[in-house]
């Protein structure tokens, strides 16, 4: 079985669902990341791809209560928090003067009850005004199905408005894992996974990019991974809008489901059969923040070819213990890269090159 699968990855020929599983059954490590790695050389080359970026969460209140997330809160907790636009000019400031230059600013935020559409337009619009350089990512597909329900725009108009005040791509979180049964055991105020797919696959046709994610380590099976990889597969058959794919490797501390952290050896072979099964999706991204520093690297052995970025300040993950740092300098990465042979290469929202760090 692992001769033949192996056969049809140097042929160039597409996996299929029994494939993966195997894989994701099988304990030869080394080979499927070998495998992999072979597959990221062909797509990007030996470049590892990173950003100057900034996470910013404009509020932690949250009317979903996931059981793994840790970050949100509910309004009126002691610890619940609001940013104004002038917080958030102020946050993208300092990370410019921080690293002398900024690329990308990332905002996720919670689904507030008393926010209206139009802050979030807002918050879009007052950066691009300051800011008309830097790349804006903003909003997952469960919050553009928020703030549809919230102005009652459709979908379409909704996105259609968020790019017209600045949005330039968005941020694959929320896809949690896609099966019903496993969704609904982790998540059962979320959209369901067909509605975030649909979501993504409407942006796709206005010619917004995205990326797409997978929290794994929870209480998923290897089935329902599968599954989540052959549905974005599918999707990405059709519109090619996906940019990158992050699998989230669960971080459980203060949430409501409590497993051990997933091994080392799981995220790489995450990674690695992701990078397998994706054939058409041009990047992946080891999330260093969830993965740790380490093992992130390790991972650009495993099939990963970008590494996410600065970051600066994360909140989601260290909420729910994330034991790396919470930002990295440009320095860091670029030594975290080169020590694996690759080559770093400083990027804008869209994967162009901005500089390359021969
Ligand atoms: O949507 C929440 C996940 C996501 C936990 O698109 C958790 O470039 C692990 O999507 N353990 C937010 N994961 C992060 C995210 C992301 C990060 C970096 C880059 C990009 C990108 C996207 O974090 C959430 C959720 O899926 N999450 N809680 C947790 N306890």
């Amino acid at each position: 079985m692992f001769a033949e699968i192996k056969g049809k990855i140097e042929a160039g020929e597409r996996l299929s669902r029994e494939d993966a599983l195997s894989f994701f059954q099988s304990e030869r490590i080394h080979e499927i990341g070998e495998l992999a790695d072979k597959v990221s050389r062909r797509v990007n080359g030996d470049r590892v791809y990173f950003i100057l970026n900034r996470h910013i969460n404009p509020t932690n209140i949250c009317v979903n209560r996931c059981r793994f997330c840790a970050f949100s809160r509910s309004k009126g907790d002691g610890d619940a928090y609001e940013m104004t636009i002038d917080d958030i000019l102020e946050d993208v400031r300092k990370a410019k003067q921080e690293l002398g230059r900024l690329s990308e600013v990332h905002i996720v935020s919670g689904l507030h009850p008393d926010w209206n559409f139009d802050y979030y337009l807002e918050i879009l619009s007052s950066i691009k005004s300051e800011f008309p350089e830097i790349g804006i990512k903003a909003f997952t597909a469960v919050e553009i199905d928020y703030f549809s329900r919230k102005s009652g725009l459709p979908v379409e108009e909704v996105l259609f408005r968020l790019k017209e005040a600045g949005l330039d791509i968005m941020p694959g979180g929320g896809a949690e894992i896609f099966a019903s049964m496993t969704r609904n055991q982790i998540c059962p105020e979320k959209i369901s996974g067909e509605r975030w797919l649909a979501i993504v696959k409407t942006a796709h046709t206005l010619g917004i990019k995205t990326n797409a994610t997978m929290l794994y380590g929870h209480v998923e099976s290897y089935e329902d991974r599968v599954d989540h990889l052959f549905r974005l597969r599918e999707l990405q058959d059709q519109t090619g809008g996906f940019l990158a794919f992050i699998p989230l490797s669960y971080q459980p501390e203060n949430t409501d489901i409590k497993v051990p952290y997933p091994s080392g050896i799981d995220d790489l072979k995450t990674i690695a059969i992701s990078r397998l099964v994706l054939d058409n999706i041009p990047h992946i991204k080891a999330y260093w923040i969830m993965l740790g520093e380490k093992l992130a690297q390790l991972a650009l052995l495993f099939g990963a070819d970008c590494l996410e970025g600065t970051v600066i300040e994360e909140r989601i993950a260290h909420s729910a213990g994330a034991r790396s740092k919470r930002g990295m300098g440009i320095s860091e990465i670029v030594h975290l890269v080169r020590e694996t042979g690759k080559i770093p290469v400083e990027r804008d929202s869209f994967y162009n090159s901005l500089r390359i760090y021969g």
